[in-house]
């Protein structure tokens, strides 16, 4: 931990010379500071210094590769599902670029993840920055590790987290205004999110093959305005409100991103896709359609699992504190499936809202597909508390927040809403659930089906309210 006191000055003239005989690149960021980051080769993080001072609540490894994620399969044709990954014999259809969490592997396990990325991006969060504690800044590793089945490419990738206000040219993540990380080293970003919500994330080389093939995801901020008990009992707020308005009882995120099959298949077996012909041949929700999309979550790790006191606990009831999704490997690195779902593997991420009757329900949409979602749930109000980051306020502080039943969420845009889950009515229809179920999915009906006869599908999740009886643990982890 450093205090402001600590927080190092412009960089002296002896500091320079001392490190600009290497690769390293200095920044003076926004303000009175300045911090390096340099290049350094992989598996060098751990020999780093500066990351004794970054404790784990405030740090994330990302890895970018590529890799293989299961989509429905039927009906075959030519392109989908891809042979390449048939051959995998799990269930997988379809090649992607993604990123993964590398921050507990070690050096060996890192080096052992390339094809085996997950879509969507890993889910994280972060405290919003207190600018008397420079130790809340956030810093994000990215070690390139390569494309498995594409080694002709030499693609970088990078960060750029997508409506980050003031954010310096440095960290944008955009290559030809600052850098990339190329494949065999490990760049780092450090952040100071000093504006609460819910934001996206994405690699912004080749941006939009990229982005595309997977390399996508949610990123939120935490009010300061949280842990406050006395605007709602909880303590959790969407945004520092000040009188309680956003404050829930628990979290969603809801990622949207877009599949189009003849540019996965191409990237797959060197060919190139004529962008032009874009279209959304699946719609994911958290890179899963429907029913996928309410089928488990990947297995908590070793040691982890769902307690009396906190949704996320370890064998000694102690609360999972990691800013990031907690999901199982193996000796490898490797993600798990859970049972039953392989095809899952990597797409570890649940969109399935489970909560009791009563609870407010916060849910974060994210949407980098490049098409506009209309997200619709037919009995129940979405109260819309805040847009791209920015609560629903008028600049005298007029209330803006209204209700809907549907959010029309373009292409890089987000909502945060809330739900106030309606009386338990016995469960949905005759099927004795013990939930009452509120489907929510996109409008479109071509987004919302999965190529095949057979109902729903593509992107769309369930929302289940349970009777209070059903004593659902306090959430300690989002999408749990
Ligand atoms: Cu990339």
């Amino acid at each position: 931990m450093t205090s402001a006191s600590d927080e190092p000055a412009r960089l002296g003239r002896r500091q320079l010379l001392r490190y600009a005989g290497g690769a390293a690149v200095f920044v003076a960021g926004a303000g009175a500071t300045a911090r390096y980051v340099r290049p350094f080769a992989a598996g060098q993080v751990e020999a780093d210094s500066h990351l004794s001072q970054i404790t784990q609540d405030h740090y994330m490894f990302l890895g970018g590769t590529d890799g293989w994620i299961g989509l429905p399969p039927t009906p075959p044709t030519p392109i989908h599902p891809d042979t390449m990954a048939a051959d995998k014999g799990i269930g997988l259809t379809t090649y992607i670029f993604g990123f993964r969490n590398i921050t507990e592997l070690d050096a060996p396990q890192r080096a052992l993840q390339k094809e085996k990325a997950q879509h969507s991006a890993p889910l994280f969060w972060v405290n919003q920055f207190d600018p008397n504690d420079v130790s809340t800044e956030f810093v994000v590793d990215i070690e390139n590790l390569g494309l498995a089945v594409r080694p002709d490419l030499f693609d970088e990738h990078s960060l750029h987290w997508h409506g980050f206000r003031n954010v310096i040219p440095f960290f944008d993540g955009e290559p030809t205004g600052s850098v990339a990380v190329p494949p065999g080293t490990v760049f780092r970003y450090v952040y100071r999110p000093r504006e609460e919500g819910t934001y996206m994330y994405h690699c912004h080389v080749e941006d939009v093959e990229h982005v595309h093939m997977g390399m996508n995801g949610l990123v939120f901020v935490r009010p300061l305005q949280n842990s406050n008990m006395s605007l709602y009992p909880s303590g959790k707020y969407l945004y520092n409100d000040g009188d309680g308005s956003t404050g829930y009882d628990r979290e969603f995120a809801l990622h949207l991103s877009e599949i189009w099959n003849e540019s996965h298949w191409a990237d797959a077996h060197i060919q190139l896709p004529e962008w032009s012909d874009y279209k959304v041949d699946f719609a994911l929700i958290n890179g899963r359609t429907y029913p996928d999309s309410v089928a488990p979550a990947a297995p908590f790790p070793d040691g982890w699992g769902e307690g009396p006191t906190g949704t996320v606990v370890d064998s000694g009831g102690a609360p999972w504190t990691k800013p990031y999704m907690p999901v199982k490997t193996d000796v490898d690195g490797v993600l798990v499936a859970s049972p039953g779902y392989e095809h899952l593997q990597y797409q570890p991420a649940t969109a399935l809202v489970r909560c009791m009757a009563g609870e407010r329900v916060a849910l974060r949409f994210s949407n980098l597909g490049f098409k506009e979602a209309a997200m619709t749930v037919d009995a129940l109000d979405m109260r819309v508390v805040g847009r791209d980051a920015t609560p629903m306020r008028g600049r005298d502080g007029t209330d803006t927040s209204y209700r809907t039943h549907t959010l029309n969420i373009g292409a890089g845009e987000s909502f945060d809403v809330i739900v106030d889950a309606p009386p338990f009515s016995g469960g949905t229809g005759s099927s004795g659930l013990g939930y009452d179920m509120y489907l929510l999915y996109n409008r479109s009906f071509m987004r919302a089906n999965n190529l095949a006869p057979g109902g729903f599908g593509g992107q769309a999740t369930e929302i289940r309210v349970y009777p209070t009886s059903a004593n659902i643990p306090v959430q300690t982890v989002p999408n749990t």
